[in-house]
């Protein structure tokens, strides 16, 4: 029996100290150590042995099964270790190679020149109203006090979207002003920004959706020095504190007087030169005194309260502000392009 003993107690330490994972482990702790193990099957024989033997076979078998047990628990521990140098070898960060670059979008040059046109009329007291493009005919010709028989309101220049020519994209953002004056009533110091849409040809002035900033000021006692004091203020802001502005009658239907207003090129001073295509002076805006027409539709008695309305088309402002000589390359997206900016 001790012979057993001992080749039991040779070939389990061999196999434990070669195993390679804890299952192997596992199942050689079963097959010496468990209820029906090799070691077990052997001191069940133990009651065969003589009354003199037994106590020294006990004692072998005991320090056979500690060893055992020893070897065991050793083994697992290196192969914990091993599993963990493993880990930490295949998993080793390499802080010397280089990030990957996140590529990070572009704030595009109009939506700069409108933040900058936004900050300018906030300063002064103007609220900012957003409105629907889809609009009415109503909202966006006739309250306008724009006749039947304009030339804007052919099926040439606008996009309407239904047959009876009630629904279509608006062509101005005039409309939210109309809305502006019914719902929040006056006085009112307001400015519009938006796209509008109308059919023009693509090409290097022209897009059928560009964006427009509308604005409206109406109250007691607002004259033409109002309109021209406040946008004198406005394109000093951008265009620099020593720009010298025009004023030129113009006609538009909802104004009345209406006036365009020009820049002195900042290129020539004024001399002529093929950024101004020799006239010395830059088309800037369109402005006017409210139509009294305009102002009773909208329930306002123009005997009472009189204003003034402006409208910048905001790809012009970014072209002039940013030098862009092409309106296409505003729309295109291109990031070699917008990175300039
Ligand atoms: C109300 C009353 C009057 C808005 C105005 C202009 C003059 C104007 C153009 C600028 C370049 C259009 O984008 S563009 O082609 N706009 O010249 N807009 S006065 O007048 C209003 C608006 C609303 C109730």
């Amino acid at each position: 029996m001790k012979e057993q003993l001992e080749v039991i107690q040779k070939r389990a330490l061999a196999a434990i100290t070669a195993t390679e994972s804890a299952a192997e482990l596992e199942g050689l702790r079963v097959r010496y150590l468990g209820k029906k193990g090799e070691l077990t099957a052997l001191l069940k024989q133990m009651g065969k042995l003589s009354p003199e033997e037994r106590p020294m076979m006990g004692q072998l078998a005991n320090q056979v099964r500690a060893e055992l047990e020893a070897a065991l628990e050793s083994q697992s521990a290196a192969l914990d270790a091993k599993a963990m140098d493993e880990k930490l070898a295949a998993e080793t960060v390499d802080v010397t190679i280089p990030g990957k670059k996140v590529a990070l979008g572009h704030k595009h040059p109009m939506y700069t020149a409108l933040d900058e046109f936004k900050e300018i009329f906030l300063n002064m007291g103007f609220e900012i109203f957003d409105g629907p493009e889809v609009e009415q005919a109503d909202y966006n010709f006739t309250k306008l006090n724009t006749p039947d028989d304009h030339p804007a309101r052919e099926w040439t220049d606008t996009f309407y979207l239904t047959e009876d020519s009630r629904i279509l994209l608006r062509t101005q953002t005039s409309p939210m002003q109309i809305r502006a004056m019914e719902e929040h009533g006056v006085p009112i110091r307001m400015i519009s920004p938006g796209r509008v849409y109308r059919k023009d040809e693509v090409d290097a002035t022209h897009s059928p959706m560009f964006h427009q900033i509308e604005g409206l000021v109406v109250d007691k006692g607002i004259t033409m020095a109002d309109l021209k004091g406040t946008l004198n203020a406005v394109i000093r802001e951008i265009y620099g504190p020593e720009t010298k502005t025009r004023f030129r009658p113009h006609h538009f239907p909802f104004t009345e007087p209406s006036c365009e207003v020009d820049i002195q090129c900042h290129k020539c001073g004024g001399k002529g030169c093929p950024t101004c295509k020799g006239e010395g002076w830059i088309e800037a805006l369109g402005a006017g005194m409210v139509h009294p027409k305009v102002l009773r539709g909208c329930g306002v008695d123009p005997d009472v309260y009189s204003g003034f309305a402006f409208g910048f088309g905001l790809e012009r402002l970014a072209m002039g502000r940013f030098k862009i000589s092409d309106l296409r390359l505003i729309f295109e997206n291109d990031i070699r392009f917008l990175e300039q900016f």
